[in-house]
C-alpha cells in the first residue's frame, strides 16, 4: 500500500457558503483544489480508524473524477468502509437517508445542486454528519480555519476503483462497496407514504408529469414512479440524467422548469405536475394551471399531515427558515405546535429534528423535508402532495383555495438580482443597515413599518448564535420585506429581496401575487435605493 502525502498551499476562498463550498468546475480542477479541501473535512472531522463513509453526487461533470480522488483519499486517511451510489451517483436525500440507515461516521456528497453543470457549470462539496444532515457553523467553520492553513493531503497510489456495477473492491486497506443509489431511499418511501392508495389515484384517470430536468432523480422517479406507483409510462419527462443537465439549469422553478409548465399550462393538461433540481433535493408543486408557492405548499402539508401514514400520529413541531412566508405558523398555531424560524440554509433544521422539536421543516426555495432524512427531499414532497391528494380526492387548486380560505392567504413572492458588483450589492445592504432607526415608525400608503433588523438566530439546542443573516423590514400588520445576500451563488453576488403580505379576506385570494405585492416592491426598491446603486432595473428571477 502507497499512501503518499502531497505538500500543498492553502486556498484562501474555501469557505463553505449556505451549503458546502461551491465554484466553477475549472476552480475545482486546478492542482490539489478538491485535496485540500477534502484533507480539510478529514482533519476537522477526526473520524475514528475504519470508519464508513457514504460518498455520492448528483453526477454532474467532474463528479466521476472527484469521486475517485475522494476514495484514494478516504483510504490514505484510514476509513475502513466507503458506500459509494452505482456510477457515483447518490442523490442528496438519498445520501443523508443512507448515511443513516448504515450508520455511517458521515457523507460526502458532490453537487452544485441547482446550478448549471458542464466543464463550464458549477461544482461542489459538503460533508454530512453521522445524523445524515449538512455538517453545522460549527464544523464549517472548522473546516475553512483548516483550509487556510494546510500543508499537505494524504492519497493513496492506486488504479481508479470500478463504480458502475453493484460489486465489492479493496483500495488499501479500505473497503468500497457499489450499492444501488435507489433502492434504500425507494424502500423509506414505501414506509411513509400509503403506496397502495397512490397507486389507485395514478391507475385511474388522476394524470401526472414529472420533470427531472436531466438531473438525478430520473432514477429515482421512475423506480418510485412509474415501477412502484403504476404511473403511465412517460410520466417522468427529462428522465435521463446528463453531465450537464442538456445544457439546463436544473431549477424547479417556474422559470427554469419551462418544458413541464408549458404542459400543465396547456390543453389538456395532467392533474399533478412537479419538478427537482440537479440533486433531487428541492420541488415545485403544481396543479393543472395552478403553482403552489414553496411557502403555502410547507403550510399545507403541515394542516394535512395527519392523513397520511408516516405522519398520522401528529407533528412534534414545524420550522421555517426566515425568509420563508410565515404561512405555516399559522397552521401551527391552529395545530398548537411549535414552530420555529431559522436562517437559510437545511443545517439550521438538524438539531430540531434530532431533538424532537421539530417533525416537518422547509424553505421557501424550494426546499420541504422531514425528520425521515436530514435534508430537504424532491420526491418525498411530490409522494406526500400525492398521498394528500389519494385521500382528499380533490384538484391541488381546490385543496390550496380550501387551505387559504381556513388559514389566510400569505401573498409571497422572491426577486433574485443575479451576478451584481459584490461592491454594489453590499452597499445596498449596508444603506439598509444605516437606514433603521429612520426607518422604523416610517409609513408608506397602507403599509407602516414597525421594526427593522438584521436576523439573529440562537440555536435553541446547542445555544449557537448566527448573526447577519438577512435584514428584515417588518410591518404593523404581518408584511414583511427581506434583503439578503446569496450564499451559493458562484458570480459575483446575488442579492434577494423576498416579500410577503398576509390576506385574509377571501374574495382577494384570487388576486395575482405580483398584483397583490405591487406596492410592497415599491416600498422594497424606494427604500434599498436598489436600482441606483446596481444599475439593475429588472430582477433576473422572479419567484
Ligand atoms: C439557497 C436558498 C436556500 C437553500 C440553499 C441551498 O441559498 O436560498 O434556501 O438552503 O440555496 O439549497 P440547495 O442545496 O438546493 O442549493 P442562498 O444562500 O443562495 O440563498
Amino acid at each position: 500500500m502507497n499512501i503518499r502525502t502531497i505538500a500543498t498551499r492553502p486556498f484562501s476562498d474555501q469557505k463553505p457558503g449556505t451549503s458546502g463550498l461551491r465554484k466553477k468546475v475549472p476552480a475545482f480542477q486546478q492542482p490539489h483544489y478538491l485535496e485540500n479541501f477534502v484533507q480539510s473535512i478529514f482533519d476537522s472531522v477526526s473520524a475514528p480508524k475504519g470508519s464508513t463513509l457514504v460518498l455520492g453526487g448528483d453526477g454532474r461533470y467532474y463528479n466521476r473524477t472527484a469521486i475517485q480522488i475522494i476514495l484514494k483519499m478516504a483510504a490514505a486517511n484510514g476509513f475502513g468502509q466507503v458506500l459509494v451510489g452505482r456510477g457515483g451517483i447518490l442523490s442528496t436525500p438519498a445520501a443523508s437517508c443512507v448515511i443513516r440507515k448504515y450508520q455511517a461516521f458521515g457523507g460526502i456528497i458532490l453537487s452544485a445542486s441547482h446550478n448549471p453543470g458542464g466543464p463550464d457549470g458549477d461544482f461542489g462539496i459538503k460533508f454530512n454528519g453521522s445524523n445524515g444532515g449538512p455538517a453545522t457553523e460549527a464544523v464549517t467553520d472548522t473546516i475553512f480555519a483548516k483550509s487556510k492553513a494546510l500543508s499537505s493531503y494524504r492519497i493513496l497510489e492506486a488504479a481508479d476503483v470500478p463504480l458502475d456495477s453493484l460489486c465489492e473492491t479493496t483500495l488499501g486497506d479500505m473497503q468500497v462497496k457499489v450499492i444501488d443509489p435507489v433502492s434504500d431511499y425507494a424502500d423509506l418511501m414505501e414506509s411513509l407514504f400509503d403506496f397502495a392508495a397512490i397507486r389507485s389515484l395514478l391507475q385511474g384517470s388522476f394524470k401526472i408529469k414529472f420533470d427531472a430536468m436531466h438531473a438525478v432523480n430520473g432514477p429515482y422517479a421512475r423506480e418510485i414512479l412509474e415501477r412502484r406507483l403504476g404511473a403511465a409510462s412517460g410520466s417522468v419527462m427529462n428522465a435521463v440524467p446528463l453531465e450537464d443537465f442538456g445544457g439546463g439549469h436544473p431549477d424547479p422553478n417556474l422559470t427554469y422548469a419551462h418544458d413541464l409548465v408549458e404542459i400543465m399550462y396547456g390543453a389538456d393538461a395532467p392533474d399533478f405536475g412537479a419538478a427537482s433540481d440537479g440533486d433531487g433535493d428541492r420541488n415545485m408543486i403544481l396543479g393543472k394551471r395552478f403553482f403552489v408557492t414553496p411557502s403555502d405548499s410547507l403550510a399545507l402539508l403541515a394542516a394535512n399531515a395527519t392523513l397520511v401514514r408516516g405522519y398520522a400520529g401528529g407533528l412534534a413541531g414545524v420550522a421555517r427558515s426566515m425568509p420563508t412566508s410565515a404561512a405555516v405558523d399559522r397552521v401551527a398555531h391552529a395545530l398548537d405546535i411549535p414552530c420555529f424560524e431559522t436562517p437559510t440554509g437545511w443545517k439550521f433544521f438538524g438539531n430540531l429534528m434530532d431533538a424532537g422539536k421539530v417533525t416537518l421543516c422547509g424553505e421557501e426555495s424550494f426546499g420541504t423535508g422531514s425528520s425521515h432524512v436530514r435534508e430537504k427531499d424532491g420526491l418525498w414532497a411530490v409522494l406526500f402532495w400525492l398521498n394528500i391528494l389519494a385521500v382528499r380526492k380533490q384538484s391541488v387548486e381546490i385543496i390550496v383555495r380550501e387551505h387559504w380560505a381556513r388559514f389566510g392567504r400569505n401573498f409571497y413572492s422572491r426577486y433574485d438580482y443575479e451576478g451584481l458588483p459584490t461592491e454594489a450589492a453590499n452597499g445596498v445592504m449596508q444603506h439598509l443597515r444605516d437606514s433603521f432607526a429612520t426607518l422604523a415608525g416610517t409609513a408608506f400608503g397602507r403599509y407602516s413599518i414597525q421594526t427593522c433588523d438584521d436576523f439573529s438566530y440562537t440555536d435553541p439546542v446547542d445555544g449557537s448564535i448566527s448573526k447577519g443573516q438577512g435584514v428584515r423590514i417588518l410591518f404593523g400588520d404581518g408584511s414583511r420585506i427581506i434583503f439578503r445576500l446569496s450564499g451559493t451563488g458562484t458570480e459575483g453576488a446575488t442579492l434577494r429581496v423576498y416579500l410577503e403580505a398576509f390576506e385574509a379576506d377571501v374574495s382577494r385570494h384570487p388576486l395575482d401575487a405580483q398584483e397583490a405585492l405591487k406596492e410592497l416592491i415599491g416600498i422594497a426598491l424606494h427604500v434599498s435605493e436598489l436600482q441606483t446603486r446596481t444599475g439593475r432595473e429588472q430582477p433576473t428571477v422572479i419567484t
